[in-house]
């Protein structure tokens, strides 16, 4: 009963907040879980994401981004995913390739072409079974990361950057409802957790 389910949204959303809060669900309901992200999950992948988040260097091209973010995603599958769906265990991702179409696609405002040829060409036909969404405003999402930390290379972005990664977020969740869903991130973490719980079961990933 493997499935590969990935969690996405705007920075701040709770996507960390959650997937501990996932991962016991399903395990209550008899997955093997292996937990993972993106940028990395692997030695390289981890090496890219250093390179990618970096403070320091505001000046990496659109272009160079999005090959780094594919090509952390390329390990990831190789080496973590692949073999761990293969060897029927359960997948939860924080962020996959809808992060791209949001951030480089959206935010950066990358030839969408591009992003599905990369896409197809790494993952042939694996998609997520599942990718929860977790969708609230900008400045929500603003709000609770500055509570945490000094903000890294791509946190810096300006509003209007995160309104598009927004709105590209919902309209890949219109574009695929079988396998893409929002869930309403702005209330608090047990009405979050909540919707979650239900949508685990709508799409049929829990036991009773
Ligand atoms: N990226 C990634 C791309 O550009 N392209 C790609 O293809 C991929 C894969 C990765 C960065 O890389 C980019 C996107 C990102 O910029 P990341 O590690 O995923 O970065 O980090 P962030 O999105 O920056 O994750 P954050 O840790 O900032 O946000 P989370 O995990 O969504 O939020 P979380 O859980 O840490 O919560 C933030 C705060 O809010 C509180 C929490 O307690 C915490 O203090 N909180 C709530 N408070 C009130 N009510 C709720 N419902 C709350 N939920 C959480």
């Amino acid at each position: 009963m493997r499935k590969f389910i990935t969690l996405e949204g705007i920075e701040g959303v709770g996507k960390t907040s959650n997937l501990h809060y996932i991962q016991g669900l399903l395990e209550l309901s008899g997955h093997s879980c292996v937990v993972t992200r993106e940028p990395g999950g692997t030695l390289l992948g981890e090496a890219l994401r250093e390179l990618l988040l970096s403070h320091s260097d505001d000046s990496m091209s659109a272009d160079a981004e999005l090959l780094m973010m594919f090509a952390a995603r390329a390990e990831h599958l190789n080496k973590v995913i692949r073999p761990a769906l293969e060897n029927n265990q359960t997948v939860l991702c924080d962020r996959f390739t809808e992060a791209t179409y949001a951030y480089q696609g959206g935010g950066r405002q990358l030839d969408v072409d591009k992003i599905s040829k990369l896409e197809v060409w790494v993952q042939e036909d694996l998609r997520p079974d599942l990718t929860l969404i977790l969708d609230a405003p900008v400045e929500v999402g603003r709000a609770r990361a500055g509570r945490r930390s000094e903000p890294d290379r791509i946190e810096k972005e300006h509003d209007a950057f995160f309104q598009r990664v927004r709105k590209a977020y919902i309209n890949l969740a219109e574009r695929y409802p079988h396998r893409i869903c929002l869930i309403n991130a702005s209330v608090e973490l047990d009405a979050v957790q909540l919707q979650i719980h239900k949508k685990l079961l709508e799409y049929n990933i829990l036991i009773g």
